[in-house]
């Protein structure tokens, strides 16, 4: 966590929640377990004051978000473009490209921005921005906290929960510090069901995404000494196996379990021109500089990519940029 404890920040929002009444909330494309966490929790916690509040986010979600208390409020597209907000909530959103043209910076909308990337762009009128926060619900949770910690119910605690559940691995990356294991404590004992999340979100996996499994784990191939590990997905093993690209969450970290492995890329063809790319690294190398290098962005240790090329073709760049960080 940040030493400036956005004490004056958090009062400034307050002070926007007290003088409005519609809040849009938008989060980052394809949305995580965080970032669906930290919509969902400023969602319930401003309904409750009778307040309104739309979430969105651009792309696709896991089916699994659905039953999350909350998940009524999330949006289509056209859903928000009639919603006559007042003020934004940007969260979990290193940038305002992709959000549908909805983020307009320096527009009469102020925008509180909440984030934990490192690549944050500080786009919001009030930025929040922490990069040593372990989720984005984590710094929710300390704004929600200062506002009013009694109006935090158990549903906006499994909300808070989720986002540092998802975003630490279970409690298993680096970022998982002694402040993550006392805000999970705390929600805890505000309600959030530890066992159930932990099963359903991390446990569980469903039968399409074992099927998919393993022609990926297949394709894996190593290089430079095992030191650099390629995994990728196509849209034959997808038809084959039935499976969507949302059940391949997590998928990339099983290279990253190999010993010696320093690199990891996980490569999706999006179409004949089109692969996404999914970095993970371990030791020290920066994988988000090299996502920024082709547009993209994330953390140090994780981030992604778009390239406009075949999977081969990506595959030949993404192995030298990976190279590069050797
Ligand atoms: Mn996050």
């Amino acid at each position: 966590m940040a030493k400036e404890p956005f004490v004056s920040h958090f009062e400034k929002v307050i002070d926007l929640v007290d003088r409005h009444e519609r809040f849009l909330i938008i989060g980052h494309v394809d949305p995580d377990g965080d970032c669906i966490g930290s919509m969902l929790s400023l969602a319930l916690f401003l309904g409750a004051r009778g307040l309104e509040a739309a979430c969105f986010a651009p792309g696709d979600r896991s089916d699994l978000f659905s039953k999350l208390p909350g998940a009524q409020t999330i949006c289509s597209l056209d859903e928000v473009s009639k919603f006559d907000h007042e003020v934004i909530f940007a969260v979990d959103l290193p940038t305002v490209e992709r959000s549908e043209g909805l983020l307009k910076p320096g527009s009469d909308i102020p925008i509180v921005n909440i984030d934990h990337h490192p690549s944050n762009h500080r786009f919001g009128t009030i930025n929040i921005v922490d990069e040593y926060a372990a989720a984005t619900t984590m710094l929710i949770f300390r704004f929600l906290s200062a506002m009013a910690e009694d109006e935090i119910t158990p549903d906006i605690a499994t909300c808070l929960y989720l986002g540092i559940l998802m975003d630490t691995g279970g409690f298993r990356f680096q970022n998982t510090d002694a402040e993550t294991m006392r805000a999970a404590g705390r929600l805890i004992e505000l309600g959030a069901d530890s066992y159930t999340l932990t099963h359903d979100f991390i446990y569980m996996r469903k039968y399409t995404t074992l099927k998919l499994l393993a022609p990926v784990l297949e394709s894996l191939e190593l290089y430079d000494g095992g030191r650099i590990a390629i995994m990728k997905i196509t849209n034959e093993m997808l038809e084959k196996t039935g499976a969507t690209f949302e059940d391949s969450e997590g998928f990339v970290d099983y290279g990253a379990a190999i010993d010696d492995v320093e690199l990891v890329a996980l490569l999706r063809e999006i179409s004949q021109d089109r692969t996404r790319v999914s970095l993970r690294s371990r030791d020290d190398h920066d994988v988000a500089s090299l996502a920024c290098r082709f547009g993209g962005g994330g953390h140090k240790k994780a981030a992604g990519l778009t390239i406009d090329s075949s999977i081969s073709v990506a595959e030949e760049k993404i192995l030298s940029g990976l190279r590069s960080l050797l």
